[in-house]
């Protein structure tokens, strides 16, 4: 890479790409035009354009579970129309968004109280996977825009130590629950929802209060109304929305009320944005598509086992652990779409955390590890907080970080660093090994210019689709996840066996082991 940007002046802007505020700058990878002309071919031979439309059109894409895929429609105008199944389904999108406008303002206003009448103060979200990464994720990259009288709390883990410590730091009299869950029968989310549930009419003494402090948001219905949640309070969403493709739906619903509608819709305009750009611009000039196509030439061309996702911005803190469900559930597959085992490999490992945090600690192995491991670097030109010279020394430390990886260090100019430095003779010669960076090590820099609510819908949608022109052309089902529903089934399995009083044999003799002690522990507690 050092040579090639030696070579051609013009590199950045061969290989740039600015979508309004945003700049995707690909030229520090380890390519070439001609490259990329071949890594288009490969899109074209594998007719992702016809796929993009299929898509956008409503066609059930989504085999294995014959189902269509239209988050797109979700982020869609009014004066728009989608069909699934023979219908315009832009307005019922319109339906629930205006639903979840009346609910926001009631809930703004006092006018929808809680059960002693005082206003709402803490919403707190439970729901698991797909019900709650991408809210969760959302209102700590829009915290700037969170209202300043409600604080959002989010319950996943069926362990009770994640909703004991949320409990402890809400008023019941001010608090409203909202259960996500799309088929409303997800184990953890229906025992916490049951906890929260007693909780507050343990609280509140009344089971009337539940209709004051719950709302809900699922496709399945007959459960919510079960659970006693008051129509008028639950919000639907539709099966041809999949779980990590959601928050634009009503599983958004804690950050319309966090960020206010208004910014809500900000958030869909930019995810809208990203999607006209996907269907319209030529794949060349097409961001979802080239990042995609740099995956896949990491991933099958040069076989990483992992790929790192480093915000430079630490509202997008859990911007990482939301992308490694995206991309990881998504095209963590092998099976290809006729069925059979696919002969090559398909999704890497996705990881990462914030810098300058992660600098301190594992970027050493990005630097000087045995592996390969490429990376998005993303970063907003200003700042939230302007303080000082924070930011300046953030992006210092961002924009650095991805030339030294392009660049290394060679042995000249080590030996040349360690002799400034003093060292000389078998001291430098035993050092200087430890000292070179190979270089040569690829990453792409986002860079925007406030990390406001539109442009959080473009980053945000920029991912989905590029996992969706990964998986075009490893002709894979992004939109299943039978790992997933193999751990739902998994669930309730051992669970008699632990509460029972006879000594398991069943299992193998380390399942057997493990259950038999926290059987034996429980008996004796
Ligand atoms: C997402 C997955 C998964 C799902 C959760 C919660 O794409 O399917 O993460 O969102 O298992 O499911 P429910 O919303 O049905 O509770």
């Amino acid at each position: 890479m050092r040579e090639m940007f030696a070579a051609d002046p013009n590199r950045f802007d061969k290989f740039s790409l600015r979508l309004e505020g945003l700049l995707f700058d690909y030229s520090k990878n380890l390519i070439t035009e001609k490259t990329l002309a071949l890594l288009i071919d490969l899109a074209h031979q594998s007719n992702l354009k016809d796929w993009i439309e299929r898509q956008f059109n409503g066609e059930k894409i989504n085999a294995s579970e014959g189902r269509a895929v239209l988050h797109t429609a979700l982020r869609s105008p009014r004066d728009h129309s989608v069909q699934a199944d023979g219908k315009n389904i832009i307005p019922d999108v319109h339906r629930v968004l205006d639903h979840i406008r009346r609910y926001t303002a009631a809930v703004h206003s006092g006018a929808a109280s809680g059960y002693t009448g005082k206003k709402i103060r803490h919403i707190v979200n439970i729901g698991i996977g797909g019900s709650a990464l991408g809210p969760l994720m959302a209102c700590e990259a829009l915290k700037p825009y969170g209202s300043a009288d409600l604080s959002a709390h989010f319950v996943s883990n069926v362990d009770a130590s994640d909703i004991a410590e949320t409990l402890k730091k809400l008023d019941p009299e001010t608090t409203l629950f909202i259960i996500s869950s799309k088929t409303f029968t997800t184990q953890e989310t229906i025992t916490n929802a049951r906890t929260a549930r007693a909780w507050l009419i343990g609280c509140l003494g009344s089971e009337e209060a539940v209709a004051k402090h719950f709302a809900a948001v699922s496709t399945n219905l007959t459960e919510t109304s079960k659970f006693g949640i008051n129509p008028e309070n639950v919000f639907e969403f539709w099966d041809w929305v999949g779980g990590r493709y959601s928050l634009w739906s009503a599983i958004g619903l804690p950050i319309a009320l966090y960020i206010g509608m208004e910014n809500f819709e900000r958030l869909l305009a930019g995810a809208h944005a990203m999607d006209e750009h996907f269907r319209h611009a030529p794949l060349e000039k097409n961001m979802p598509v080239i990042l995609g196509l740099l995956g896949i030439w990491y991933g099958n061309f040069f076989g990483i086992g992992s790929y790192a996702i480093l915000p430079y911005d630490q509202y997008l803190q859990r911007f990482p652990a939301y992308l490694q469900q995206l991309e990881m559930e998504s095209n963590g597959k092998r099976v290809d779409r006729a069925g059979h085992e696919v002969d090559y490999d398909t999704h890497f490992t996705v990881w990462g955390e914030p810098g300058t945090n992660g600098q301190h600690s594992f970027y050493q192995l990005i630097h000087q590890g045995t592996r390969m491991v490429p990376a998005d670097f993303l970063a907003p030109l200003a700042s939230h907080n302007p303080i000082g010279e924070h930011h300046a020394m953030l992006l210092s430390n961002c924009f650095a970080q991805t030339e030294a990886l392009m660049l290394g260090k060679t042995g000249a100019e080590a030996r040349t660093e360690l002799t400034a430095q003093g060292l000389s003779g078998n001291a430098l010669e035993t050092l200087l090994p430890y000292k070179i960076f190979p270089g040569n090590r690829p990453s792409n820099t986002l860079l925007f210019e406030k990390l406001d609510p539109y442009t959080l819908g473009m980053l945000v949608a920029l991912y989905e689709q590029k996992i969706f022109v990964q998986s075009v052309v490893w002709n894979i089902n992004a939109f299943d996840q039978w790992g997933v529903e193999f751990g739902k089934q998994l669930a309730n399995k051992l669970l008699p066996e632990l509460r029972g009083k006879e000594t398991v044999t069943s299992h193998d003799s380390s399942t057997n082991n493990l259950i038999n002690l926290y059987r034996n522990r429980r008996n004796v507690s």
